[in-house]
């Protein structure tokens, strides 16, 4: 059984990562076919050991494609995913555009594996934000055994969350300062090369920005709407790898010795946790690997039943891509999905 499948957004960042995951994972397909703007067409990208050509969406006929992996942003998203979704497709979308839809599931597959089913009224299936989606993995089995009843995190976000321009920006700065030319700020809003921008995506009217309120919103949406969650989301010069300083307070006593065996069992959980120099994860070893690392786990005494945790992933991975390509999984072991061509 295999299912036809098609990347848009396949020039990406993420659309390059989700290729490389469906090879990797040997995810079952019939074909895979990368999509992209008219710009793009006729790019190579790689799937495996074959090189493959991008065809443009705007004329692509989804009729007999079975699963649309979506990373071409929110405006994209927004105006093509209910279409292709009205053709039988199943949509699994990395962008913002549909996460609080309530008839849009919001998949974290060790999270909320369950709410999958909910997908047939638009065929589209969200995928967290990166930040949220690494977080909920490392606080969902914490959440079952204790109870959380709020989140206090504050992220350190690498500039490949920005994409490729966020990443040709932090190169280029670094490279301007070395050689003394003069730095110049496009894609951030100051200065990212040798500094920190507590800004991510736009402000909302209360002071926060729209990536703080999302791992709010998305933490309701998925793990449970009673945790109360406050974020503070920072951009740092790191090419890849979101980090998180996260304080919790729960319910129930749980002590750091309980926690870590409980992650060190949790899936997509691995616990680094030495307590000595270099006992923890830094991002530059997460990128490229599929696992959500937790270090620094530790009791904290200025509040009841409070703990600190230091949480860091592959945004690419875990954060969009691997996610995505989880969901594509769910959907087929759960049976939710058939191939609409059938084997010869
Ligand atoms: C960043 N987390 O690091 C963002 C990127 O809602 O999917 C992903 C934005 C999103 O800039």
């Amino acid at each position: 059984m295999g299912f036809k499948v098609a990347v848009v957004g396949a020039t990406g960042n993420v659309g390059r990562e989700m290729l490389n995951i469906l090879e990797e994972r040997g995810f079952p397909v019939s074909e895979v076919v990368p999509l992209a703007s008219r710009r793009s067409l006729g790019t190579e990208v790689s799937f495996g050991d074959k090189t493959l050509k991008t065809r443009v969406l705007d004329s692509y006929d989804f009729s007999d494609t079975d699963i649309v992996l979506m990373s071409a942003g929110g405006n994209v998203s927004k105006e093509w995913s209910p279409k292709i979704g009205k053709q039988g497709c199943i949509v699994i979308d990395n962008s913002s555009a549909f996460r609080y839809d309530p008839d849009v599931p919001l998949i974290v597959p060790e999270v909320n594996p369950d709410a999958v089913t909910g997908f047939s009224k638009k065929n589209i299936i969200a995928n967290p934000n990166c930040s949220t989606a690494q977080m909920l993995v490392a606080l969902k089995p914490l959440h079952d055994a204790a109870t959380i009843k709020r989140v206090v995190v504050s992220t350190y976000q690498s500039v490949s969350g920005a994409g490729k321009e966020g990443m040709d920006e932090l190169f280029t700065q670094t490279r301007a300062v070395f050689v003394a030319d003069p730095v110049e700020a496009k894609k951030f809003t100051k200065r990212i090369a040798f500094n920190v921008i507590p800004h991510i995506d736009v402000f909302m009217e209360d002071g926060t920005t729209k990536e703080e309120w999302k791992m709010v919103a998305e933490t309701k949406k998925m793990l449970d709407p009673k945790i109360k969650v406050t974020a503070t989301c920072v951009r740092v010069p790191v090419f890849i790898g979101h980090s998180e300083a996260v304080n919790l307070e729960f319910e129930k006593p749980i002590t750091a010795d309980e926690a870590r065996a409980i992650l060190s069992e949790a899936p997509g959980c691995l616990v680094i946790d030495k307590r000595e120099d270099g006992g923890y994860i830094t991002p530059i070893e997460s990128a490229g690997e599929d696992a959500t690392y937790i270090s620094r786990i530790r009791e904290d005494a200025t509040i009841d039943n409070g703990l600190n945790l230091w949480i860091v992933s592959d945004n690419l991975r875990k954060g969009a891509a691997l996610n995505t390509v989880q969901i594509a999984e769910l959907l087929v072991a759960r049976g939710l999905i058939q191939p609409k061509q059938k084997a010869a």
